[in-house]
């Protein structure tokens, strides 16, 4: 299979979709939040929030672009890797590459897990602020690097609950080959 069917936009709820892995779009207490960080942790119970605080109480907490993974409690995946988006505008020099890392090392840590599917929201898109047609550029592309090189990963699924990020998304991946 080459990497162009392997990523797939696809528009709904990402706590329905069954997956290997659910990327959260979280914050660096990993306490939860709203939007989808808020929509996983309701979904998956509370199993989710106590790994959190067992990896807060290790590290802190998690930096901008970083991911941690945790048990999935009951939603349809066997794990969800938490990672944390940057806040637009709060660190303009950085802000496209921290996003960049967000898919990738959440990429990284699920082939590590073994895991063949992966779904993202799209990160940083909602609370956080990032225009969201460069938001989805960045995560085509560092999608797209890092399944070129990786041989577990077999579908990423970038779930887009709002439809203008569905329509970005549709664009953006249809008149380029991935
Ligand atoms: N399934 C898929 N995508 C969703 C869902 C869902 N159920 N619900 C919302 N989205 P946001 P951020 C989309 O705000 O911008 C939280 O409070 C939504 O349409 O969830 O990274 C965290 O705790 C948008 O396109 O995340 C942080 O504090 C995308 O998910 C902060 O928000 C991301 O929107 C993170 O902000």
């Amino acid at each position: 299979m080459n990497s162009s069917n392997k990523i797939e936009v696809v528009k709904g709820d990402i706590t329905k979709i069954e997956v290997d892995a659910i990327v959260n779009a979280a914050n660096s207490s990993l306490m939860g939040g709203g939007g989808v960080d808020g929509a996983i942790h309701r979904a998956g119970g509370p199993s989710i929030l106590e790994e959190c605080e067992t990896i807060i109480q290790k590290i802190g907490k998690l930096p901008t672009g970083e991911v941690a993974a945790t048990n999935a409690g009951n939603l349809p995946a066997k794990y969800v890797i938490h990672t944390v988006g940057p806040i637009y505008g709060r660190n303009p020099e950085k802000e496209n590459e921290l996003l960049a890392n967000c898919y990738s090392n959440a990429l990284k840590l699920a082939s590590e897990l073994n895991c063949r599917i992966v779904s993202f929201p799209n990160i940083s898109t909602g609370i956080y602020h990032f225009p969201k047609t460069t938001a989805a550029k960045i995560s085509l592309a560092a999608i797209r690097e890092f399944i070129a090189k990786n041989k577990t990963i077999e579908k990423v699924l970038l779930v887009c609950y709002d439809s203008e990020n569905y329509e970005i998304l549709k664009t953006e991946i249809s008149g380029k080959i991935y």
